[in-house]
């Protein structure tokens, strides 16, 4: 008997994945494919939303505004959001093998973290919401009699949520929560790649009784499709967004028109500084994670790694070695690392490859394809790679590239390793290894980006700021962040 594969797990296995408009599921006009990267078979066909179902979106979701979706006080909308977490989590293994046929990503990533942190955004939320406060001013008036100022806090409106395909349910629900916990009606467009858990979501959307037009999805490509249609709509009236700068760019350009709220989640190009004071193999671990979690899908990997010459070469090497034996495969194989999200998505990581050697790159390991002599060769698998050797100047040390590959480089002082990690146009995140306490503060506090992690990585705390500075990002979004962004505060003066 054959094993299952994630096809079979598949809950959309050979349908046509609906857009869900005024909680209507609905297949009309064209479809586009859902391609499984272990293999490259095609799962299911995907509805693309055109402008005139985008249309229908924005209006539905206006029109919930005016409904009692409107009218509901932030503790109904508190309830309705820990119904969906625990909608979510009885329907927990539908939701890991969806987020899995689409990416391929491994079982226990998952079912450890993309999952369970998308049921924790909407707990989360749940109860920022309850607990945020109003700001109130007294104030003196001539006729002695005062005034109060109090703050309230009204939904922006429309917000449409556009998100990329390498950490699907997390990053969607990390904006659809906060927006509905601040009682927006949202229009969330997922990346093409990737559409089935917010599919997933839709239905228990429907399921919890959301009113009509609270969530609408619609599925779609960006430039000429879906998203373009969207961004530029004039009824809507904030957008967040997660992905390319280069997007977010022509995303801030449709936006322009119509003067919307934006908030922008983008690239990296993140530096770790290992310190030759560090926890060896605490470092060593942690950088491994950095660069090769989720096939180096996280917005978060560093692509830099910047060691102090005494450990250079042997960390250089040992983590060379660490590499080698991360076992590649299908996410059911108990494999380290899955397949990139797509074959286009490789071709960009291999010309990246290729151009280190090109640039005068030492590759330590990896630089290719893995071959499994099975079905897993039409996938989209690449080996983990570490280069060294490049100049700082080079584009493998300047471009975001997104996948399993660092370029790993020795650094003599504090000052050095400040200047190199903060030399890029980006300026998401930062690693930092070191175990004397007063130079991990220094040296993180220097860091130019929204988030460094001291002996760790990706260690979250959802009350926290995340965004990132220059071509990283705009504004900051988690805890209060969120809901400042996700609403308008409305100042009320009282004569007394
Ligand atoms: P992408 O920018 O190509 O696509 C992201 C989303 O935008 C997709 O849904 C896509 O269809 C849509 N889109 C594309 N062009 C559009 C347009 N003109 N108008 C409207 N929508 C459009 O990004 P990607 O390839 O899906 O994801 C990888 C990128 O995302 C990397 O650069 C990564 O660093 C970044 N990212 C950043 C963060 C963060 O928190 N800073 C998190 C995850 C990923
Ligand atoms: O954990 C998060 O909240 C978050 N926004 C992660 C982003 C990861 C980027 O790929």
């Amino acid at each position: 008997m054959r094993m299952p594969t994630e096809a079979d797990r598949y809950p959309f296995a050979g349908q046509q994945l609906p857009c869900f408009v005024g909680n209507e599921f609905l297949r009309q006009g064209r479809t586009f494919e859902n391609i499984n990267p272990v293999n490259g078979r095609m799962i299911a066909t995907v509805t693309e939303a055109d402008r005139g179902l985008v249309d229908r979106a924005v209006q539905a979701a206006r029109a919930a505004l005016k409904g009692p979706w409107g009218r509901m006080s932030v503790q109904e909308r508190s309830v309705a959001l820990r119904k969906v977490a625990e909608r979510i989590e009885q329907r927990f293994p539908e939701f890991v093998s969806a987020e899995i046929a689409d990416t391929g990503k491994t079982l226990q990533q998952a079912s450890t973290l993309d999952i369970p942190r998308g049921m924790a955004n909407f707990r989360a939320y749940a109860d920022l919401a309850l607990a945020r406060a109003s700001e109130c001013f007294e104030m003196g008036t001539a006729d002695g009699r005062g005034a109060l100022n109090y703050s309230v806090h009204k939904p922006i409106g429309v917000v449409a949520i556009i998100v990329p395909w390498n950490l699907p349910f997390l990053l969607m629900t990390w904006k659809v929560a906060p927006a509905l916990a601040c009682g927006n009606a949202v229009v969330v467009k997922p990346s093409e790649e990737t559409p089935s858990t917010a599919t997933l979501l839709a239905d228990v959307m429907r399921e919890v009784g959301l009113p009509p037009g609270v969530f609408n999805l619609v599925h779609g490509f960006g430039p000429r499709s879906a998203g373009e249609a969207l961004v530029s709509h004039p009824d809507v009236n904030a957008i967040a967004f997660t992905g390319e700068s280069a997007t977010g760019s022509a995303i801030m350009k449709s936006a322009a028109e119509s003067v919307k709220s934006l908030s922008f989640e983008l690239g990296g190009k993140n530096a770790s500084v290992v310190f030759a004071d560090a926890d060896f193999e605490a470092a060593l671990g942690g950088t491994m994670r950095s660069v090769f979690a989720n096939c180096g899908q996280v917005c978060l990997c560093s692509e830099r790694v910047y060691v102090e010459r005494p450990i250079f070469d042997r960390f250089s090497m040992t983590l060379a070695e660490r590499a080698k034996l991360l076992k590649i495969g299908g996410p059911y194989e108990s494999a380290d690392m899955g397949p990139l999200i797509s074959r286009a998505h490789r071709e960009k990581v291999l010309s990246y490859y290729r151009l280190a050697r090109e640039e005068g790159g030492e590759i330590l390991c990896g630089g290719g394809v893995p071959t499994f002599g099975d079905e897993r060769d039409q996938g989209a698998f690449i080996e983990p790679t570490i280069v060294r050797g490049l100049a700082e100047d080079a584009r493998c040390v300047k471009e975001e590239i997104f996948g399993p590959i660092c370029h790993i480089a020795p650094f003599d002082f504090e000052e050095e390793a400040v200047r190199l990690a903060n030399d890029t146009r980006y300026g998401l995140c930062a690693a930092v290894w070191t175990s004397n306490l007063q130079r991990a503060h220094r040296v993180a506090r220097q860091m130019e980006v929204g988030i460094a992690w001291v002996n760790d990585w990706y260690l979250r705390d959802l009350r926290t700021p995340f965004g990132g500075v220059k071509l990283s990002g705009i504004g900051r979004e988690g805890g209060a962040h969120s809901l400042a962004f996700f609403s308008e505060p409305m100042n009320i003066c009282v004569k007394l």
